[in-house]
């Protein structure tokens, strides 16, 4: 069940047959046609799940308090900076820059020399986002921008730095900031088929609209929502080893990845014996990847008592697999000028991801469910990864990513 604001996606758009008797080949014909849909495999911006703090949010801003918040095209800069901090037993020296880029000196990176370093550096890939602590994918979109490291080759020279931080606009109110971090490794290097650490600026082949982030988000693609900061500002390079994101106050997992789980739609809580059930949802492929996705149906008394994710008959089943989704046709939804073979993630010869669905990416997953007697019923999905662990094996601990096994309860009248 939900426990958080956002109610899960309501996604069964069918129809009923209609009380009207219909014959079993009528029947036949009608059940070939109804099928269950899936989610767009790209979310429109407007679709998005949008999480911001502030007060006001900075994608509010409009007219001269967005120019003043550099948070137009023309107003956007970057700086990037050193942290000249130190503390005996594990700081003994200070990050340092060759070069800072500073509004102050009037050397901080502006939108054109961003997307100018793109002509040569530009990336694209998909990514679902989502949050750490909402058990619901917020959206998910073809990103495009360029790596970090290419940025911070910009401020020539560094030493001593260890972790990497980041910000956005605040409204100048320190309290309001919200700051996310990667090691030095994370950023410089990324392992073969990985995703670099980057800064975007387009998002389904349009630029970042103010409520994504724009002029220009961080973009982490293996970890939740915390680390992709939104209206991006300042770069501050530390060698304070230690994480120190704001979401770590949180009691959150500050260096999780995202994880590979099941997420179940809601659908209509009774049904008409004779219809057939249809199971939606969409499956996130986390660090592990996917292997597949399975459902267990359970009929109930009225009153269902509580299953734990851990109890024996959820760890029985019987599980059944469910369908993934078809792989789209890619020509056709990428942005136009985006050729697959160039999506990072994506095999150069074939033009199809190296998984599926594409790691860090998410699609549908739907089973029919045929000839239930009249009753109640509980409907479970997992994702089982590709070590073969059944979520939400095996790593449970909901502050490092929510992925307890989702239920939906309905009745067969
Ligand atoms: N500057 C800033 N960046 C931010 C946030 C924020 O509040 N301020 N929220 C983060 C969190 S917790 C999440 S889950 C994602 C949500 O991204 P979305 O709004 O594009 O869906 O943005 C992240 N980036
Ligand atoms: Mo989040």
């Amino acid at each position: 069940m939900s426990t958080n604001p956002i109610s899960r996606r309501s996604f069964i758009r069918l129809g009923t047959l209609g009380a009207t008797a219909v014959s079993a080949a009528d029947a036949a014909a009608v059940e070939k046609t109804v099928a269950p849909a899936c989610h767009a495999f790209l979310t429109a911006d407007k679709d998005f799940y949008d999480v911001s703090r502030g007060n006001p949010k900075p994608h509010k801003l409009t007219g001269a308090a967005q120019i003043e918040a550099r948070l137009t095209d023309e107003t956007w800069r970057l700086e990037i900076t050193a942290d000249p901090f130190i503390e005996a037993p594990h700081t003994k020296q200070a990050a340092s820059l060759e070069k800072s880029l500073t509004l102050a000196d009037g050397s901080a990176l502006d939108l054109p020399k961003l997307i100018e370093l793109g002509k040569k550096h530009e990336v694209h890939f998909l990514k679902a986002m989502q949050c750490l602590n909402i058990d619901t994918p917020l959206g998910q979109g073809l990103w495009t921008g360029v790596p970090l490291r290419e940025v911070l080759k910009l401020c020539g020279k560094m030493n001593n730095v260890r972790r990497i931080y980041f910000w956005g606009f605040h409204n100048n109110d320190p309290k309001q900031i919200f700051k996310s971090s990667v090691s030095y490794t994370q950023c410089m290097e990324t392992a073969p088929g990985d995703l670099p650490v980057f800064l975007a600026y387009r998002m389904n082949g349009e630029p970042l609209s103010p409520v994504r982030g724009g002029p220009v988000r961080l973009i982490v693609p293996w970890s939740h929502g915390y680390k992709s900061i939104k209206w991006l500002q300042h770069i501050f390079v530390t060698n304070d080893a230690r994480n120190n994101d704001t979401y770590a106050e949180g009691n959150n997992d500050p260096d999780s990845f995202l994880k590979t789980a099941a997420y179940v739609d809601d659908g209509p809580e009774r049904i008409k014996a004779g219809e057939p059930v249809f199971l939606t949802g969409q499956v996130i492929s986390g660090l592990s990847g996917v292997k597949r996705v399975e459902y267990w149906l359970r009929q109930v008394g009225d009153k269902p008592v509580k299953l734990a994710d851990d109890a024996p008959e959820v760890l029985r089943g019987p599980w059944t697999a469910c369908e993934l989704e078809a792989q789209p046709d890619w020509n056709s939804i990428l942005p136009s000028g985006v050729k697959p073979q160039n999506v990072l993630g994506f095999n150069q010869t074939t033009g199809k991801p190296n998984a599926w669905p594409p790691r860090y990416g998410m699609c549908s997953f739907t089973a029919v469910l045929r000839g239930l007697k009249p009753g109640h019923y509980e409907l479970r999905a997992r994702s089982v990864d590709q070590n073969d662990y059944a979520q939400p094996e095996p790593r449970p601990s909901q502050k490092s990513g929510k992925n307890s096994i989702q239920v939906r309860r309905f009745e067969v009248l």
